[in-house]
């Protein structure tokens, strides 16, 4: 094991990082002001007085959540105009100053509450950037007010799985200059909330760089600690001009976060996988011009199966309407989305094959692979070989591989072979596999599949292999 290889299997997600990492597939909702006003962002100065959403039930929110096959909700409790989707004591911009349940509402409450009920995580996006608060741009009495808007949002409404820091500032050079007390707001959720992951401008969880939903062909959870800098750098425009700052951060657009070549020259290494956020419309906040422009189902499967199975996890956002419910096209698409889920990884192919691995490790049994156990893997030598053989030919069209990620990830690169007219044909190859890779084969019909590990950081771990049919 050489010295670099070494380094890199020490950097291990912590156990907020695994949580959300096997959640995988989660909703953001972008509910708000701009609902109303028809906007993307508000300016802070819209009147509470058009804030109604007269139907809305948290309730059907979740059922479409859940029927969708994600886990867990991301409120925008706050976004950037200020106004806030509960009786905050620290600000009049708030729900108890419009006629939503005549001022007596708390739509963050009843968010929270349903996802209890229905068995769905529950987090908070909480805009930094606030452009109604008079404080903004005044330094620490407004991180004041941050944090205890925070603390009521941690404190108030059960457990949270995620805090969304979003970076974005529309200020411009002569705008107002915020620089946020980021360590403060992070040890307030670490105190309040430790379980919770904090994402984009945070710790935990990386922005992907896009809005698109595109996923890096290699989207490597070990990357330099800078990057975790560079959201902040798009938020602080005071630091944006220290050239300094700039240098040690990693554009979020860029290609390679982490092949062992970038990693080599880089002394402070961190666990900080990629999350890719895009919304089932054109826009963030429901506009009723885009109820025809829902995303096609392919295209979902699509982000669906390079996020989720390109180490990544997907954050898809449902803008519910004025009425305050997810519009009929929105809700009809998550239920295809869901079926479709079902009835392609809902037989693993693997319960009919039997298994061989070329070079298991000693005292291990390559039969842990077919259970999809947080705890059970299987440790090989480096350039392991797995075949899986069946009785009769299987159609096949999906093959799921998972590392076991408490020992860091380590495949670097590995191919997938079938047994086509007699021989070995390679008919995939990728590199990162980390939580979950799905790897969309050529439509084949075969009686085996050889899995090979051709490149890792040190002895790879496979944690699971589902094989799925054509659907
Ligand atoms: C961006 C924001 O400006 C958008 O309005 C939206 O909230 C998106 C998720 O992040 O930075």
């Amino acid at each position: 094991m050489n010295d670099l290889d070494r380094r890199l299997i020490q950097v291990v997600p912590s156990p907020r990082q695994l949580a959300l990492q096997q959640l995988e597939f989660y909703a953001f909702i972008h509910f708000g002001m701009n609902t109303f006003t028809d906007r993307e962002w508000g300016d802070g100065t819209e009147n509470p007085s058009i804030f109604n959403p007269a139907k809305l039930d948290a309730r059907q929110w979740v059922d479409a959540i859940r029927q969708a096959g994600m886990k867990g909700l991301i409120l925008t409790c706050k976004h950037h105009d200020g106004f806030c989707l509960w009786p905050s004591q620290h600000t009049r911009h708030s729900i108890a100053s419009s006629p939503y349940r005549d001022g007596q509402g708390d739509i963050v409450a009843e968010v929270a509450q349903a996802c209890r009920e229905g068995g769905i995580r529950f987090g908070i996006y909480l805009s930094p950037w606030d452009r109604n608060q008079p404080l903004y741009g005044t330094g620490k009495p407004y991180d004041d007010y941050f944090i205890a808007q925070l603390t009521e949002l941690l404190t108030g409404y059960g457990n949270i799985f995620s805090v969304w820091f979003d970076g974005a500032c529309g200020e411009g050079p002569n705008g107002k200059k915020q620089c946020y007390d980021w360590e403060r707001y992070y040890h307030t959720i670490r105190t309040l909330q430790p379980e919770a992951c904090i994402h984009v401008c945070g710790p935990d969880v990386r922005w992907c760089g896009n809005e698109a939903g595109e996923t890096r062909e290699s989207e490597w959870s070990v990357v330099p600690r800078r990057t975790a800098d560079t959201e902040k750098i798009a938020s602080l425009s005071q630091q944006a001009d220290d050239a300094s700052f700039r240098q040690r951060a990693i554009s979020a657009q860029d290609r390679d976060l982490g092949s062992r070549r970038l990693l080599a020259n880089e002394p402070d290494l961190i666990w900080y996988p990629a999350e890719v956020n895009t919304s089932i419309r054109p826009g963030w906040f429901w506009h009723s011009s885009e109820n025809d422009q829902v995303k096609p189902l392919e295209k979902l499967i699509d982000i669906y199966e390079k996020s989720v199975g390109g180490n990544a996890t997907f954050l898809l956002n449902l803008p519910p309407a004025t009425d305050g419910l997810l519009h009929t096209n929105d809700v009809k698409r998550l239920k295809e989305f869901g079926e479709y889920l079902e009835s392609s990884y809902g037989c693993n192919l693997i319960d009919c094959a039997s298994l061989q691995a070329s070079a298991a490790i000693e005292g291990h049994d390559i039969e842990a692979v077919r259970t999809d156990d947080e705890s059970c893997y299987i440790p090989l030598v480096q350039n392991a070989q797995i075949t899986l053989t069946w009785n009769q030919p299987q159609t096949i069209r999906r093959l799921v591989l998972k590392e076991q990620l408490r020992f860091s990830q380590r495949v670097e690169r590995f191919a997938v072979d079938a047994w086509q007219n007699g021989q070995w044909q390679q008919v995939y190859e990728n590199t990162v596999i980390g939580h979950k890779r799905i790897a969309v084969l050529p439509r084949l019909t075969t009686t085996a599949l050889r899995i090979r590990i051709t490149d890792s950081r040190c002895a790879p771990a496979i944690r699971f292999i589902g094989v799925y049919a054509d659907k």
